[in-house]
């Protein structure tokens, strides 16, 4: 139903293609179009990367590719867009590697708890060729992979209780993208996690149906998470890359000079956004507290118990994983420290 919908991806139909009205002698440009959607609404970082993008394209392609840009979720959630894209009925989206691993199941390393330890790091590795072994995988599942961006450190944030220790996730509601070891990391912290598209959550922590939820500040922050929740701390529990990936049916289908402007692109677009989501998320802890929630600072000692509480997870996923991959990322953060 979804496939007859949309009408395809066939590049022919020239969905872009100026109308040629009144009969004048206007060259007919057969365009492509690109339909990038994400999650994340129009303020965030994220979504300035995309326009960014589209700026590129557009200038290198001149107008031969179109470029739309749809944000939070306008085009559906993370895990929508990546069947969309396997059908081909939209050509990008940049998820977070947590609803990857629903497709390529060694995405699952990437959010590790507390694996990356600063955001320079984990772009040595991303952007390495560890980082590109990763993005080679998702050829399989009908999608490329094209570049790393950035979701960030995710921090927790709750409407019931301050939580400074270990013990204090106890009994917590707490929405989890959707992804296994999500799951499994919060319920081994005590709390009872519940996985839900992002899309979803706002309402979910309005109505009550979620005590907490956990993102980065920048996304609390110009989501408006503040107006729904009381409390912040500054857990970091897991760095969250995105992955910009297209369509691998649009992929093939564009000239080799348009690959190359697209893949260009999306790293250039993605160095922007970088930049801007570091600055978004250093901010914007400060706003949050002008905008009344408390914050709660977690000490090196419960951090230390949080990370033992959750190491039988990683374990667990590390040996599902395969020891080799999980090793050759280690040693990869290692050589980047
Ligand atoms: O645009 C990205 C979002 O769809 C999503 O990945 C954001 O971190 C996220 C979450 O919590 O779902």
């Amino acid at each position: 139903v979804l496939l007859a919908a949309c009408g395809g991806s066939d590049s022919t139909q020239g969905n872009g293609s100026a109308s040629n009205e009144g009969g004048e002698a206007t060259e007919q440009v057969d365009s492509k179009t690109i339909r990038a959607g994400i999650g994340l609404n129009s303020e965030h970082p994220q979504y300035k990367g995309l326009e960014k993008f589209k700026e590129l394209v557009e200038e290198r392609t001149e107008g031969a590719i179109v470029v739309e840009t749809y944000h939070s979720g306008q085009l559906g959630d993370d895990r929508s867009m990546m069947e969309a894209l396997q059908l081909g009925t939209q050509e990008v989206t940049v998820p977070s590697t947590a609803p990857i691993a629903n497709f390529v199941s060694e995405f699952s390393v990437f959010d590790f708890p507390f694996l990356f330890p600063s955001s320079e790091v984990a772009d040595q590795v991303l952007d390495g060729e560890v980082g590109q072994g990763f993005l080679d995988k998702l050829e399989d599942q009908s999608l490329v992979g094209l570049a790393y961006w950035e979701n960030g450190f995710r921090n927790l944030t709750n409407s019931k209780q301050a939580v400074a220790t270990a013990e204090d996730f106890k009994g917590l509601t707490i929405r989890t993208m959707e992804n296994d070891l999500h799951l499994e990391a919060f319920r081994a912290l005590g709390a009872n996690p519940t996985p839900m598209a992002f899309t979803e959550l706002f309402t979910a922590m309005q109505q009550g149906t979620v005590d907490g939820q956990e993102n980065p500040y920048a996304t609390i922050y110009l989501e408006g998470y503040y107006e729904v929740q009381k409390h912040v701390s500054n857990t970091n529990h897991i760095y969250s890359p995105f992955v910009f990936m297209m369509s691998k049916t649009f992929f093939d289908s564009l000239t080799e000079e348009e690959q190359e402007i697209v893949s260009e692109a999306a790293l250039e677009a993605g160095a922007y956004q970088r930049e801007l989501n570091r600055e978004a998320n250093e901010t914007y802890l400060a706003n949050l507290q002008e905008e009344g929630m408390t914050y709660t600072e977690i000490s090196e000692e419960e951090r230390q118990k949080m990370i033992e509480a959750v190491q039988p997870i990683i374990d667990k996923y590390a040996e599902n994983i395969g020891t080799d991959v999980v090793e050759e990322v280690y040693s990869a953060i290692e050589a980047a420290q």
